[in-house]
């Protein structure tokens, strides 16, 4: 039985590639978490996009308890079922009247997982509408799961580092998923997304939550004899394809604060041979 979505929530899901909005936390819980992630911000003089990179719930308590926020986990297995990875978190992030935008991509190009079934959480943490740049999504793009030929056009403004740009892109066809502080929407990882600039008086802040069911395998970017890393969130892993991570048990947690900086650097590695990056 499902547990958050309806089933036509969920053929939505399947027939879209997308479907919001859903509420994971009050009002008062958005602005608690906007809060800390600001007071972190504050403390490391930089944007939390830019210092907590690919699994920014690694280090943190507060941000370990997002990802496995009993709402959020209700809502992706309602979708992918009940055996569940979360292989990565990231921001995205706008200031008030910023010109970064996210160009429009699929994030199967950079994830390397086979069979392809990410379903992304982006909660978001303040007002995301057509002002300050929400998420858009082109119905149906992912259906063949497929990779759309794209571009890579570097900007300073595109929050996607290698600048993955699908031309041609029939904008008129864009659905924004339109969201209040602490709702969220679900995206597949083969649907064709990207956002404007924020043209807004305030911060647009999301949270990026990637989720894949047990059986799915990573099969681009690993090393040799090493498994891929991801935090088992829910119910039972019978595959064995992924490493589990543990949650940390205190804030800058020191180990996984580690974790954090060797993925970065292999990041900045893979960059310089020219492959693709899990953004
Ligand atoms: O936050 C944005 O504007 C884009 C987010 C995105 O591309 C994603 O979550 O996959």
């Amino acid at each position: 039985m499902a547990k958050l979505l309806t089933n036509e929530q969920v053929e939505k899901y399947y027939r879209d590639g997308y479907v919001h909005p859903f509420r994971a936390l009050s009002d008062a819980d958005a602005q608690s978490l906007r809060n800390r992630i600001e007071a972190f911000e504050a403390e490391q003089a930089c944007e939390a996009q830019q210092a907590l990179v690919f699994k920014a719930h690694l280090p943190f308590r507060w941000l370990s308890d997002i990802i496995t926020h009993p709402r959020i986990l209700d809502a992706v297995e309602d979708v992918i079922g009940p055996n569940l990875l979360c292989w990565g978190s990231s921001f995205f992030q706008k200031n008030a009247h910023d010109p970064r935008f996210v160009s429009w991509h699929q994030d199967t190009y950079y994830y390397g997982l086979e069979p392809p079934e990410t379903l992304t959480v982006w909660l978001s943490i303040t007002h995301s509408n057509l002002e300050s740049g929400c998420v858009r999504g082109i119905p149906g793009s992912h259906e063949s799961r497929e990779i759309v030929p794209f571009d890579n056009v570097t900007s300073e403004n595109n929050l996607l580092a290698r600048g993955q740009t699908i031309v041609g892109v029939d904008e008129d066809a864009a659905v924004p998923m339109m969201l209040k502080p602490g709702e969220f929407s679900i995206h597949h990882e083969a649907v064709v997304h990207g956002s404007g600039p924020n043209r807004s008086d305030d911060r647009r802040i999301g949270l990026s939550i990637h989720y894949i069911p047990t059986h799915v395998q990573r099969v681009k970017y690993n090393r040799p004899g090493v498994k891929p890393r991801a935090a088992l969130v829910r119910g039972v892993d019978d595959y064995g394809n992924w490493e589990h991570e543990t949650p940390p048990d205190a804030d800058f947690h020191p180990e996984r604060l580690a974790e954090l900086e060797e993925m970065r650097r292999e990041f900045v590695g893979r960059n310089r041979e020219g492959l693709a990056e899990p953004d």
